[in-house]
C-alpha cells in the first residue's frame, strides 16, 4: 500500500557539536535504515535539519559571547559537515532560520489561526520588569523550595534533582541579570490537545500497538494523565515572529516550528530538484508515503502526541506511521552532558580517528540504547575493533585475500567439486537475507548488525577449518575451490555490512573488483566470477592501540576534574551565611567557661563515622574531649600540638563508651566543614577567652 518512504531525523539544536549520544539514539539508526531502503530499490528521502530557535542557542551565546545569529551559524556548519565526513546519508540538511521555513511555518500557524484551531489564554508570567523580558523556566533561578539550595532553575533543582516549576521557586530572579522577577499577564495561542485526546488514543493505543513498548508506554501514560491544551507562542526575541497583528514581542514555540522544520526542508529540496524528487505535497500529503521519524525518548511526547495534532489540526497531512525511539546512551557510567562538556563529539572523533567512521558506527550500533540506557566506554571501543572487526571481520577478509593473491596471482580461482562442509556453509547464507530484512524492517538494527556479523564468524571459521595455506602444498583444486568460496562469501559481506559500514563495504567491493551493491544478490554465492582480477589489497581494519585509548581517558579524567572544580566554585558563589540567631545576653555568654588548651593527641573513635577524640593540657592537666568533627578531619594527626579553643564547664558526658569533659569550638567554613577554631601556639592552656 505505501509508495514510498519519508524518513526524518529530530532536528539537533544549534548550540553545540553532535555527540555519540545523538549518534546512537537518532541518526547511525536512521541512516542504516534508510541506505538499507535505497538498496532495496525503494524510493526514500531522508530529512535532517538543525533546530535553530529556542532557548538552548541563546543561553549559548550568551556563554560564548557573540550573537545567536552567529552561534546557530557557527554549529549549522559544524554539525551538518559532521554529518557528512561520518556518512549520514541526508537527502537534504538545511535550517529553521532559512527563509523558506520561516515563510512555510509562519503559514502554517496563520492556516490554524484563521480556522479557529488555537484558544488564546492569558496568564501570569515572570516578567524582569528592569530588561522588560518575560522569562521561562530555565532563565528564572531561585531558592529551592525542597532543599533550599541557592540557584535552583525554574525547572529543576540540580542540588536535589526535584523537578520544579518556576512558581515554586523562592524569591526567583533573572539568571542572567540577577534582578528580582514580578509576575505579569501575557496572552498566548493554545493548541487544545484535549479536544484531541479521543482521536490520539484511537489513532495509537489501538492503532499503532506495534510501536515499541518504550514509546507506546510514554503516548499511553500522556493519555492516561488527560491532555490538556499547550501553548504554541512564546514571549521571546529570537524565532519566527507569530504572524497575528498584536503579537508584537511574540514568537512561535520551538516545538511548533522546529517539526513544520521537516516539511519546509522537504519543500526546500524538492523546489531545487524537482524532477529528481517531485512535489513535496507527494511526500507530505499523499496516503502512499511512509512517514517514519527517528527521534530520542525525550522527544516522544512532541513527535507522538503534539506534532500529530497539529498535522491533524491543518488536516491535509499524512501521519507518521513508526516513531522508532531510543533510549539514552552514557558515557563511561555518566550521563552525557552538553553544558558539562561530558560526552565524545562526533567532529572531535571524526578528528582523533581519521578514517574510523565505520568503527564508531559499528560500536554504536552492536551497543545501541534500543531497549535500554546503555553505557560507552573506550574499553568496550577498542576491544570491539580489536576482538571483532580485525579479528574476525578484517582477519577473515585478508586472508582470503592475501592467499588468493599468493596462489592464483590475485585472480578469482575456479571452483570444483563441494564437499559436506562447503555444502553446509553454503547452507548458512540461503537464508541470510530474509533474516536480515526482517530485523531491519522491525528497526531491530542491533540484532541485523548481530546476524551481519555472525556471517563474518562462519568465513573466518571456514577458513580457519579448511586451512588452504596447508593443502596450497598438496591439492592445488581443492585450495581454490576453499578460496573462491571465501571470496564469495566476502562479497556476500560486503552486501550485508553496507546498511552498517558502508565505508569498509566500499573498500571491500573494491578490493574484491566488485562494481555495484546488488542488494538482491545477497545470499548467493556466485557474485564474482572464476578468473576476475581483485584490486588492490590493503587491511580492511586496523588495530588500535592503548596510546589514543588512553588519550581519550584522560581527555575524560580531565573534563570530571575541571567539573568538580567548577561545582565546587559555584557552590562557594552560591554559599550565604546563615542568619543570625536570636540575641543572647552577656550574662548568658558569661556563664561559659571558654578556655584554650593544646592537643596531645587526636584518634578517630572506632566504630564511630563522625567522632574523634582529643587528648587535651588544658593547664591544669589533661582532659579528654570528644566532638563529632571526623568528616571534617581525614587525616586527624594534623590536629596535634594545635591549640583550640574549648568549653570547660559542661558536664561531663558519656558517649561510645568514653566520657566527654567539655566541648571544643569549631565554625562552618565556606565548604561546609567544621573547622576546629585554633588560637596561636604562644597562648598558656587554660587561659579564658570572652
Ligand atoms: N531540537 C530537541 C532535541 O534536540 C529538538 C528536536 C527537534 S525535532 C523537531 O532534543
Ligand atoms: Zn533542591
Amino acid at each position: 500500500m505505501f509508495k514510498r518512504t519519508l524518513v526524518t531525523t529530530a532536528l539537533p539544536y544549534a548550540n553545540g557539536p553532535v555527540h555519540i549520544g545523538h549518534l546512537a539514539g537518532v541518526y547511525v539508526p536512521a541512516d542504516i535504515y534508510v541506505r538499507y531502503l535505497r538498496l532495496k530499490g525503494r524510493e526514500v528521502l531522508f530529512v535532517g535539519g538543525s533546530d535553530e530557535h529556542g532557548v538552548p542557542v541563546t543561553i549559548r551565546a550568551r556563554k560564548e559571547g557573540i550573537t545567536t545569529q552567529q552561534v546557530v551559524d557557527r554549529y549549522h556548519e559544524l554539525i551538518k559537515s559532521s554529518f557528512e565526513r561520518f556518512g549520514i546519508s541526508f537527502d537534504v540538511y538545511s535550517r529553521t532560520t532559512s527563509a523558506i521555513h520561516h515563510q512555510f511555518a509562519s503559514d502554517y500557524f496563520r492556516k490554524l489561526y484563521e480556522n479557529g484551531k488555537f484558544i488564546e489564554q492569558t496568564t501570569e508570567q515572570f516578567y524582569d520588569p528592569e530588561t522588560g523580558h518575560f522569562l521561562t523556566d530555565r532563565n528564572i533561578r531561585g531558592e529551592c523550595p525542597h532543599c533550599h539550595a541557592a540557584g535552583a532553575y525554574g525547572d529543576q533543582c540540580e542540588k536535589c534533582g526535584s523537578t520544579l516549576s518556576p512558581e515554586e521557586l523562592i524569591n526567583p530572579y533573572n539568571a542572567e541579570t540577577g534582578n528580582a522577577l514580578v509576575k505579569k499577564p501575557t496572552s498566548h495561542w493554545y493548541l487544545p490537545l484535549d479536544q484531541y485526546q479521543e482521536w490520539l488514543e484511537k489513532w495509537i493505543l489501538e492503532g499503532h500497538k506495534e510501536w515499541r513498548p518504550n514509546v507506546y508506554g510514554q503516548c499511553k501514560s500522556w493519555l492516561d494523565g488527560g491532555l490538556c491544551p499547550r501553548a504554541v507562542t512564546r514571549d521571546l526575541d529570537w524565532g519566527i515572529p507569530v504572524p497575528v497583528e498584536g503579537a508584537e514581542g511574540k514568537v512561535l514555540y520551538v516545538w511548533f516550528d522546529a517539526p513544520i522544520g521537516y516539511i519546509s526542508n522537504t519543500k526546500e529540496l524538492c523546489d531545487a530538484q524537482p524532477e529528481r524528487w517531485g512535489k513535496w505535497e507527494t511526500w507530505w500529503k499523499d496516503e502512499t508515503t511512509r512517514l517514519i521519524h527517528f527521534i530520542g525518548k525525550d522527544n516522544i511526547v512532541f513527535h507522538c502526541i503534539v506534532f500529530p495534532a497539529m498535522l491533524k489540526a491543518d488536516g491535509s497531512y499524512i501521519l507518521p506511521d513508526n516513531v522508532p525511539s531510543n533510549e539514552f546512551l552514557n558515557l563511561e557510567g555518566d550521563k552525557i552532558s552538553t553544558s558539562r562538556n561530558w560526552a565524545v563529539w562526533l567532529n572531535e572523533y571524526l578528528d582523533d580517528f581519521p578514517g574510523k567512521q565505520d568503527v564508531l558506527r559499528y560500536v554504536l550500533t552492536a551497543n545501541a540504547p534500543e531497549t535500554k540506557d546503555n553505557d560507552f566506554t573506550w574499553a568496550d571501543f577498542q576491544a570491539r575493533n580489536n576482538n571483532e572487526l580485525v579479528a574476525i571481520y578484517g582477519n577473515f577478509v585478508n586472508r582470503a585475500l592475501v592467499l588468493t593473491n599468493k596462489y592464483f596471482e590475485g585472480k578469482i580461482p575456479e571452483s570444483s567439486d563441494f564437499t559436506e562442509y562447503d555444502r553446509q556453509t553454503i547452507d548458512e547464507f540461503k537464508n541470510v537475507k530474509t533474516q536480515l530484512e526482517s530485523l531491519l524492517e522491525e528497526f531491530r538494527f542491533r540484532d541485523a548488525l548481530k546476524e551481519a556479523m555472525n556471517l563474518a564468524r562462519i568465513g573466518n571459521k571456514y577458513l580457519a577449518d579448511t586451512e588452504p595455506w596447508k593443502l596450497a602444498k598438496t591439492d592445488m583444486a581443492r585450495t581454490a575451490t576453499i578460496l573462491n568460496l571465501s571470496l564469495q562469501i566476502a562479497a556476500n559481506l560486503s552486501i550485508a555490512f553496507e546498511p552498517f559500514l558502508p565505508f569498509s563495504s566500499a573498500k571491500l567491493r573494491n578490493m574484491l573488483g566488485l562494481k555495484d551493491v546488488d542488494w538482491n544478490a545477497l545470499g548467493s554465492l556466485d557474485l564474482l566470477p572464476a578468473g576476475a582480477q581483485l584490486g588492490e589489497i590493503s587491511l580492511l581494519f586496523e588495530k588500535i592501540d592503548d596510546a589514543p585509548i588512553q588519550n581519550q581517558l584522560d581527555r575524560l579524567a580531565r573534563i570530571k576534574k575541571e567539573n568538580e572544580e567548577a561545582a565546587k566554585q559555584a557552590e562557594l558563589a552560591n554559599w550565604k551565611p546563615q542568619a543570625i540567631k536570636t540575641p543572647v545576653s552577656i550574662e548568658d555568654f558569661d556563664k561559659l567557661d571558654i578556655r584554650v588548651a593544646t592537643v596531645l593527641d587526636c584518634q578517630p573513635v572506632k566504630k564511630s563515622e563522625r567522632l574523634l577524640q582529643f587528648k587535651l593540657s588544658d593547664g591544669t592537666g589533661e582532659r579528654t574531649i570528644l566532638s563529632g568533627i571526623a568528616q571534617s578531619y581525614p587525616d586527624p594527626s594534623v590536629l596535634i600540638g594545635k591549640q583550640v579553643l574549648f568549653i570547660a564547664n559542661f558536664p561531663p558526658r558519656k558517649m561510645m563508651g568514653i566520657e566527654s569533659q567539655g566541648m571544643i569550638l569549631s565554625a562552618v567554613d565556606a565548604d561546609g566543614k567544621l573547622v576546629v577554631t585554633t588560637t596561636s601556639r604562644t597562648v598558656h592552656d587554660g587561659v579564658s577567652v570572652g
